[in-house]
């Protein structure tokens, strides 16, 4: 397992900017953000690249049923999404837009290395190309005039450069023999090897009949394929074609790149193709998670259905919308959202569970210590079963942070927070205030470091509450990441009043938009 000081590049998709933000990309954000938030209170280098993608028929044909011109149309739309980020308070390192210069710099740079390498050729396309998913259908998967997914296409024929995609057959699958850990979760990889044990037909890498896009180096009639541009964000932000800037020498290849599984074959197919051909190293890791339905159907406009993140968190509260998105659902699986589902984990786990335990320690300690942290005496087998489930936690927690299986690392975290519950009522600390005072300081000591390391280990998921609890345990602000675990609390050090840190809802409170 890589140590503290190495470098960790996670990266979200770049979202299209034909339309407002929801909560599908909130989904991926936050993942991410959980992912990077552990990995620097972990001690890694970390750099963490989120954005928009901006080029393309889909956007154009939006800013034309907008009545805007395409850039004005992007800079509006792609702001809503940087107010996304920040609603979701993402601790993102950088924030790319495909319309940069320096990103079309980067295309034309990989077009060109392509050239050079004798990669692409000049020919023309006929075929199938859906705009919403913006790729290329051959014949045989079109079923009643759509896509597989059920999107519309529509019979392109114009020149077009192709890509030698045929040729990256073997390669590739070599590549993913060679690297078991590429694809996740494993029943995508199985997918993706399937797909390329098919065969692989050259792909179409420009258009001529429209000119939002990266214009073709040399080639004016030409734009880039939205594709090929839009995956090129995530060396782009390292500097590339820079390959010597320092960003590039550190970062790259990215440890993760966190998609939705609609666009595994596009991350886990062409890009690593690309990418060899260009002469530079695949990414490490592609991880496709699954697709959330809303109340048991597709999010879609039509049905007025989509679940607007600004509102979620607006009625819920960030830390609240972040855990449940990562505890609800096994991350790669697809998932339903429902109010009651969300209501009943916020109300179950943050409130009962984890917000109880620091409301009922914290407040016998405010009334029956002084408000201060208590003096441990001898330790007995309970306790020491209890402070060990705890310091555990960090070693198991790990492996599953570096596989992205964050539902289980909650599940493993909240094992730890119903036995400290149950460890309450076992020792009921209220009871020994008037028997064994001496003893009740041993216990609420035992809890309190119980809740530090709870809390510092539930700071990636819900960052406000666990800073809070944080600052209810005197914890400094700089002595909060994960080289700081094994630090024990100070007997004597004085604690602010305590106060609730997760909120109860009620039903009848509940209101999404
Ligand atoms: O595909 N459930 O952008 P996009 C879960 N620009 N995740 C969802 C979701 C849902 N219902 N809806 C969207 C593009 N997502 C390209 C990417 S990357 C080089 C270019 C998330 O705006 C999920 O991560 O259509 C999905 O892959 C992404 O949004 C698609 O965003």
């Amino acid at each position: 397992m890589a140590g503290r000081g190495s470098s960790f590049y996670v990266t979200t998709p770049i979202y299209y900017v034909n339309d407002v933000p929801h909560i599908g990309h909130a989904y991926t954000t936050i993942a991410c953000d959980v992912l990077a938030r552990f990995m620097r209170l972990d001690g890694r280098n970390v750099r963490f690249l989120t954005g928009t993608d901006e080029h393309g028929q889909k956007v154009e044909k939006s800013a034309a049923a907008a009545g805007e011109a395409p850039r004005a149309f992007v800079d509006r739309v792609s702001q809503r999404f940087r107010e996304l980020v920040e609603k979701l308070d993402i601790s993102h390192d950088d924030f790319i837009r495909t319309t940069e210069d320096r990103h079309i710099k980067a295309s034309q740079a990989i077009w060109q290395a392509l050239i050079d390498g004798g990669h692409i050729y000049l020919g023309s396309y006929a075929g199938w190309y859906s705009v919403r998913d913006e790729a290329f259908y051959a014949e045989s998967e079109i079923v009643d005039g759509k896509e597989p997914s059920g999107a519309p296409v529509e019979w392109v024929e114009e020149p077009s450069y192709f890509f030698r995609l045929s040729a990256w057959q073997q390669p590739l699958l070599d590549f993913y023999r060679a690297n078991p850990d590429f694809i996740a979760p494993q029943s995508r990889r199985n997918e993706v090897m399937s797909f390329v044990e098919g065969g692989l037909l050259d792909l179409s890498v420009s258009r001529t009949s429209f000119s939002w896009g990266v214009p073709v180096p040399n080639d004016p009639d030409h734009v880039m394929y939205v594709w090929l541009d839009a995956l090129t964000n995530y060396i782009t932000a390292v500097g590339y074609p820079n390959t010597d800037d320092p960003l590039y020498q550190t970062f790259w290849p990215a440890n993760v790149h966190v998609v939705g599984k609609d666009i595994l074959r596009f991350h886990a197919v062409y890009w690593p193709a690309f990418l060899m051909a260009a002469g530079l190293e695949p990414p490490r890791r592609v991880f496709a998670h699954g697709w959330w339905t809303v109340e048991g159907q597709k999010m879609s406009k039509s049905l007025r259905n989509v679940v607007d993140p600004f509102t979620l968190v607006d009625s819920f509260g960030l830390d609240q919308v972040r855990y449940f998105l990562m505890r609800e659902v096994p991350f790669g699986n697809d998932g339903d959202f429902s109010r009651k589902a969300l209501i009943g984990r916020l109300n179950n786990d943050l409130a009962n569970d984890f917000g109880n335990l620091s409301q009922r320690v914290l407040s016998m300690i405010a009334r029956n210590c002084g408000g201060k942290v208590p003096e441990p005496g001898a330790l007995t087998d309970d306790d020491k079963t209890m402070l060990s489930s705890a310091s555990d936690l960090l070693g198991r927690i790990r492996p599953l942070m570096e596989t992205q299986t964050f539902h289980e690392a909650l599940d493993v975290i909240w094992t730890v927070i119903r036995a400290a519950n149950s460890y309450v009522d076992r020792q009921a600390p209220w009871a020994l205030k008037k028997t064994d005072p001496a003893r009740m300081g041993t216990v609420l000591w035992v809890l309190a470091e119980t809740i530090r390391r709870l809390a510092f280990l539930t700071q990636p998921f819900v960052p406000g509450g666990a800073g809070r609890m944080l600052d209810q345990l005197a914890i400094a602000d700089d002595a909060r990441d994960f080289a700081a675990f094994d630090t024990a609390l100070v007997a004597g050090t004085a604690l602010p009043a305590p106060s609730g840190i997760f909120p109860r809802f009620a039903e009848e409170d509940e209101a999404i938009a």
